[in-house]
């Protein structure tokens, strides 16, 4: 069938698939002008394929969006550039049939990988970096989605946060707060050093665009000693901290303000 053939039998019967109890018609064709029941999975019990149709192991994550531990795999699997079906499973644990008859628990994110399945996050990135090799830019992909950043310096402490301060101010960053971690608990480091830094001007069109992200205000960065005698500077990543909330214009003000900070680690 061609893409235009595709597109009007989308219009005609465009589906999504719920697993066992398809429902419908809730989509529009794909970017190729598919319908979405060119995926529909009503084989296998209404259960993803364990196959692909070139006889390889089809993956198969179970996940919701806002699971940290669903988060870390994703990751990884773009990382190493792997190809996957996702079931969004149901926020309650108790309700989560689908996860239950694939694995016999109820957590996620649980993988399957053919007739493999596993159910810790640990134990699936494991198991996919132990079967599947990583690409060129694997390292790309973890950079990109590592939301920090540390630094190595070889001033003592103190000294690098005089410098740090001073990189700061003369980057446009207003140092709004300086805590010491003792002053959070006497069990962190005599000289571990916290400093809550701002962009003026991006701070007043974050709290424009959304009053409620606080974390798109206020950037935690620390100084902490090193054992070489020297110290690490380490920071929160500007986007990351907002990434969560899915907002893009909050995205750019942080994608500028992250611009900003690479200048200042880079400088110190
Ligand atoms: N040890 C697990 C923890 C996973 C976990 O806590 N998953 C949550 C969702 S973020 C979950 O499914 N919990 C079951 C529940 O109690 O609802 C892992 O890292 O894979």
């Amino acid at each position: 069938m061609t893409a235009t053939g595709f597109a009007r039998a989308a219009a005609a019967a465009a589906y999504v698939c719920r697993g066992a109890t398809c429902l419908a018609p809730v989509t529009d064709p794909d970017e190729f002008g598919r319908p979405l029941s060119w995926v529909r999975i009503c084989e296998n019990g209404g259960r993803p394929p364990k196959r692909t149709c070139d006889g390889g192991t089809m993956l198969t994550l179970y996940q919701v969006e806002w699971c940290p531990s669903c988060h870390r795999v994703r990751q990884v699997m773009t990382e190493l550039g792997l190809t996957y079906l996702t079931v969004n499973v149901q926020a309650e644990r108790n309700e989560r049939a689908d996860v239950l008859a694939v694995s016999d628990q109820t957590s996620v994110p649980t993988l399957q990988d053919g007739d493999k399945v596993f159910s810790d996050s640990d134990e699936i990135l494991e198991y996919l970096r132990g079967t599947y090799p990583a690409p060129e830019n694997a390292g790309r992909h973890a950079a990109a989605g590592a939301w920090r950043a540390a630094v190595a310096l070889s001033l003592a402490p103190r000294a690098a946060l005089r410098r740090l301060k001073q990189v700061l101010e003369e980057k446009g960053f207003k140092i709004v707060a300086q805590v010491r971690g003792q002053t959070i608990s006497e069990l962190l480091p005599k000289e571990y050093v916290l400093l809550e830094v701002a962009v003026p001007v991006a701070a007043v069109k974050a709290v424009d665009i959304d009053p409620l992200a606080p974390a798109a205000v206020l950037l935690p960065m620390a100084v902490m000693p090193a054992e070489s005698g020297g110290s690490v500077v380490a920071t929160a990543d500007p986007v990351g901290q907002v990434w969560l909330y899915g907002e893009p214009p909050l995205t750019r003000i942080q994608a500028a303000v992250k611009k900003r900070l690479a200048e200042v680690l880079e400088e110190l």
